[in-house]
């Protein structure tokens, strides 16, 4: 049986190369199939987003407030949220296309654990994708004081770019879910 995530995107991948005449309709199918069930009742504010669920949170906080926020929601299987990973450029455009508003938003990455190696959530995930503002991140003097990144979803040129920031600053934050959660 296929799950969610790395294996099916992988699927959709092989798919597109054996199958280049007809990968529209392949991958229409196979996002049916595989990426409509564990998401499909993303309600309440919550949009569809990989294998699960996002939400923006307009309220500033610090990114450990955000975190502790986000921890808040939990799934059927009472998995926590987290703040968001975006894996790839497809995923960053449709994040921003989903903004509610312009702004500024904590995303999952950080290089609080090893200056300079950027993870998502702060685990053992070493970030492959980025989509950094030109310059950034900064030298290491700057960027010592800075571990947490923000999302700009502003009508400028920091559009759909990330930038760090210091930690203790407040942003507006968005959560993932692995699937529908709710406030528990
Ligand atoms: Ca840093």
């Amino acid at each position: 049986m296929l799950s969610p995530g790395k294996d099916a995107r992988m699927l959709l991948f092989c798919i597109s190369l054996a199958f280049n005449s007809t990968e529209l309709v392949l991958y229409w199918l196979t996002d049916r199939l595989i990426f409509d069930l564990p998401h499909s009742d993303c309600t309440n504010g919550w949009h569809r987003y990989r294998t699960g669920c996002i939400k923006f949170f307009t309220t500033s906080k610090t990114r450990s407030e955000a975190r502790i926020h986000c921890a808040g929601f939990k799934t059927s299987n009472d998995i926590q949220g987290d703040l968001i990973k975006i894996p790839s450029s497809v995923d960053n455009d449709q994040v921003v296309s989903l903004a509610p508003q312009t702004g500024r938003y904590y995303i999952g990455l950080t290089d609080w654990a090893n200056e300079g190696v950027y993870r998502w959530k702060g685990r053992n995930d070493d970030a492959m994708y980025f989509n950094w503002k030109p310059g950034y991140p900064e030298r290491y003097q700057i960027e010592e004081n800075r571990d947490c990144v923000v999302l700009s979803t502003n009508a400028d040129a920091t559009y759909k770019m990330w930038t760090t920031v210091e930690c203790s600053n407040s942003w507006s934050f968005i959560c993932e879910c692995e699937s529908a959660c709710i406030w528990k």
